[in-house]
């Protein structure tokens, strides 16, 4: 059965594949598995329909049949459960490798999207020349520890699994020309090996066409 996620009609991040369907669209290239999209309006999101779907009114959701799921990590899991190439065969690999999906949403995530959100929304109070350097020294303690951790490795674990795949997405939300990522050559040089993967290729062109043709629409409708 074909699954349906749903995206951003108009993503804020202008397509650049930083909303959380593309670690879903990933994912599924990644294991080969065709799928369709829903794309959704801000208001839409918001209404009982998708409710039911993410009670949280947020994107991604994914429905396969009678399945109903949200929380992109979730999604993930459950696409990786189910298909070979992103979870290993080894139980204690398969479990390193769930790890570090936790430990891409739980652990290094939180300090970047904080920093993130404060850089858009907090940058006009008085709080925030002291608060961004902070939040700054954060996410590098995170970054630092992964840098370490990784070494000269190619892959978190042995093999790319899914606890890669989040991690690159996770790695990928700093905006343009936030350089901090590039402070740690050898994480730059992972979210490019990742970046280089086919299905991340083509995952990334198809949310990019979902924005460049809303944003021809909008163009040509005045
Ligand atoms: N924990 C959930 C998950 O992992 O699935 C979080 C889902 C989530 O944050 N969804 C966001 C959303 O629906 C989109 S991805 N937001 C709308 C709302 O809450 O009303 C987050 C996101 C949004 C925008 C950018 N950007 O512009 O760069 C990047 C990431």
């Amino acid at each position: 059965m074909t699954p349906t996620i749903t995206a951003f009609a108009q993503s804020p991040d202008r397509g650049r594949g930083l909303a959380r369907d593309m670690r879903v669209r990933w994912a599924l290239e990644e294991v080969g598995q065709p799928y369709d999209v829903r794309l959704l309006s801000f208001a839409e999101m918001k209404e009982p329909a998708h409710r039911a779907l993410n009670p949280f009114g947020q994107i991604p959701s994914y429905e396969e049949g009678d399945l109903t799921l949200f929380e992109s990590g979730s999604i993930i899991l459950h696409i990786a459960e189910n298909h070979a190439g992103l979870l290993p065969e080894d139980a204690n690999a398969r479990a390193r490798a769930i790890t570090w999906m936790f430990a891409a949403l739980n652990t290094v995530e939180p300090p970047i999207v904080e920093r993130g959100m404060t850089k858009l929304l907090e940058r006009d109070k008085p709080w925030y020349a002291e608060r961004l350097p902070v939040l700054e020294g954060r996410v590098r303690d995170r970054l630092k520890a992964l840098s370490a951790r990784l070494g000269d490795a190619e892959w978190l674990d042995a093999k790319f699994s899914a606890g890669d795949l989040l991690m690159v997405t996770v790695l990928r939300r700093f905006e343009p020309g936030a350089g901090i990522v590039e402070e740690y050559p050898n994480l730059a040089a992972y979210v490019a090996r990742g970046e280089a993967r086919p299905a991340y290729k083509r995952a990334f062109e198809a949310q990019l066409a979902v924005f460049t043709a809303a944003s021809k629409r909008q163009a040509a409708s005045g």
